[in-house]
């Protein structure tokens, strides 16, 4: 069976369910056969990036370097997931013009009140007191994508049915 070595760039805030998704969606593609390889900050950013910070030129070259990986990705055959803040438009951009036709931008739009109030690893908190700084929604801009090829908020869905949702979307992009 054929496979489509397309990127699925999941954008969206901390805490949007981004890399729970990601995860989710990488398990249903490797069980119906196909091979994956999902990036994320654990990967990514304490490896090949680890020189790199939150200040916005840092941020621009993170993005740059996830994309020309995720193309390398591409052109072995890999279906990629990021999984990435990515919050510039300029950078997400880039990205598409990096990957080309196979770049599908996912957009998990979970608001950033909902993603305050899950604040699973108490990041928002720490923001709001001032203790980290450019902190996305808080002290940095999130520039909201305009035409994500697939849009998804994770409040009020499981994440079962979230996964439903994107997998069936992204099944229109696999050959
Ligand atoms: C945003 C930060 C920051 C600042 C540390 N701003 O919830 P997390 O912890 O696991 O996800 C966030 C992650 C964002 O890294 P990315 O590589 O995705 O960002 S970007 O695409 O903008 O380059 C958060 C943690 O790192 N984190 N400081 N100041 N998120």
């Amino acid at each position: 069976k054929g496979q489509k070595p397309i990127t699925l760039w999941f954008t969206g805030l901390s805490g949007s369910g981004k890399s729970t998704l990601a995860n989710e969606v990488e398990k249903r593609l490797v069980a119906t056969g196909h091979h994956t390889m999902l990036l994320d900050g654990d990967n990514v950013r304490h490896g090949l990036n680890k020189n790199l910070g939150f200040k916005e030129s840092d941020r621009v070259e993170n993005i740059r370097r996830i994309a020309e990986v995720a193309k390398l990705m591409n052109d072995a055959g890999v279906i990629t997931l990021t999984s990435f803040i990515s919050p510039f438009e300029s950078d997400r951009n880039n990205a598409r013009e990096i990957i080309g036709e196979d770049y599908i931008e996912i957009y998990v739009s979970t608001p950033l009140e909902e993603c305050e109030k899950r604040d699973v690893k108490g990041l928002y908190k720490k923001a709001r007191a001032g203790e980290i700084p450019n902190f996305t929604g808080i002290s940095s801009p999130y520039e909201a994508p305009e035409n994500p090829e697939i849009e998804i908020d994770t409040s009020g869905y499981s994440l079962e049915e979230a996964t439903d949702y994107v997998v069936k979307k992204i099944m229109e992009y696999l050959d």
